[in-house]
């Protein structure tokens, strides 16, 4: 039995194609199909497709363990949770969905015109993908901050001997605060401001807004779409279910991030241009 064929793409092309300026904002859908666990909602992948992923996952509601008041609680539990998240995003592949947003980025760059690319997501597969204008808006789970110094460092690719891990910036092994954490932006905490200013301006200028694999009920993420819409720019998303921006969009395809995003790029290819 063929596919049916996904519906808007050729809109989504057109609009991207015809963009000074496009802005996209991604969330953990769009890591699903490397394997990755998502927050909320369905993913259409099986616990076999999640591997080991699967196995821990179930013990661990991220709402209660993505807060600082549950870092202060028990901060070996926490930092043993991001740190097997983290060595899973090591282990995880970009997907087509990654490959795609980066292939799209290229071309609307090879015209000249903007594309800011907001994640929430922490894995850094849309830079492993080939993204270059990506603005991390929830933090990366490959950086941890020292509590006693406030200093970023990059862990190796190998898992944490003792958790919570000690600061390499903390000479004192007695120093309580000479530990690390995840350089994530949890529950409570706010987002970082640069990330703000440079997701509001691209939101507030953009002629096509996309949002792709988010359940869109986290703020201020979910929040910047309305820059779009206030500007009278384009908006369309891709999701596996029904979300609260659904029905605000032009465009609203119910699909896998990597076989839209996937289509749109390819649609891209064949428009005349670069
Ligand atoms: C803050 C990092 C000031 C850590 C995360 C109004 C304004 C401001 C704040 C609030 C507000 N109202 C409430 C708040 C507080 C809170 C909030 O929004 N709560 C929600 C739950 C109601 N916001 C905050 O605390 C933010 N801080 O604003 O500070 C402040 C403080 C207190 C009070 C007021 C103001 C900080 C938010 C950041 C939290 N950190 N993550 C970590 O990763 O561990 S959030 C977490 O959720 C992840 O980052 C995740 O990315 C994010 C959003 O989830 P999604 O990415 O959307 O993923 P989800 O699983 O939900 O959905 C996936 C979707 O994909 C689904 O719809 C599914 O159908 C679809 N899908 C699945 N597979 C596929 C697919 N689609 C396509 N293809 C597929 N294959």
């Amino acid at each position: 039995m063929t596919t049916p064929p996904i519906e808007h793409i050729a809109d989504i092309a057109a609009a991207i194609g015809s963009a000074d300026s496009v802005c996209v904002i991604t969330g953990a859908g769009v890591s699903a199909e490397s394997g990755l666990r998502t927050f909320r909602g369905v993913t259409g992948m099986t616990a076999e497709d999640h591997g080991s992923m699967a196995s821990l996952w179930k013990d661990f509601d991220p709402a209660t363990l993505a807060t600082a008041e549950a870092f202060a609680a028990d901060p070996e539990r926490v930092t043993r949770w991001y740190d097997w998240r983290r060595l899973g995003c090591l282990a995880a592949e970009p997907n087509a969905a990654h490959l795609g947003l980066a292939e799209i980025e290229r071309r609307v760059a090879a015209r000249g015109a903007e594309f800011t690319l907001l994640t929430q997501n922490v894995d850094r597969l849309h830079q492993r993908a080939g993204s270059r204008n990506v603005v991390e808006l929830h933090g990366t789970i490959m950086a941890w901050r020292c509590l006693r110094t406030g200093k970023e460092v990059e862990p190796e690719p190998r898992p944490f001997d003792r958790f919570p891990p000690r600061s390499p910036l903390v000479d004192d092994s007695s120093d309580p605060l000479g530990v690390l954490r995840p350089s994530v932006v949890w529950f409570g905490e706010m987002l970082p401001p640069d990330a703000v200013a440079r997701a509001e301006a691209a939101a507030a200028s953009c002629d096509l807004f996309l949002s792709v694999g988010t359940s869109s009920v986290v703020y201020p993420a979910a929040g910047f779409i309305q820059r779009a819409r206030e500007r009278g720019a384009d908006t369309a998303e891709i999701n596996l279910e029904p979300t609260p921006i659904s029905r605000l969009v032009r465009w609203s395809v119910r699909a896998k991030a990597g076989a839209a995003l996937g289509a749109v790029a390819a649609a891209l290819g064949s428009r005349p241009g670069p």
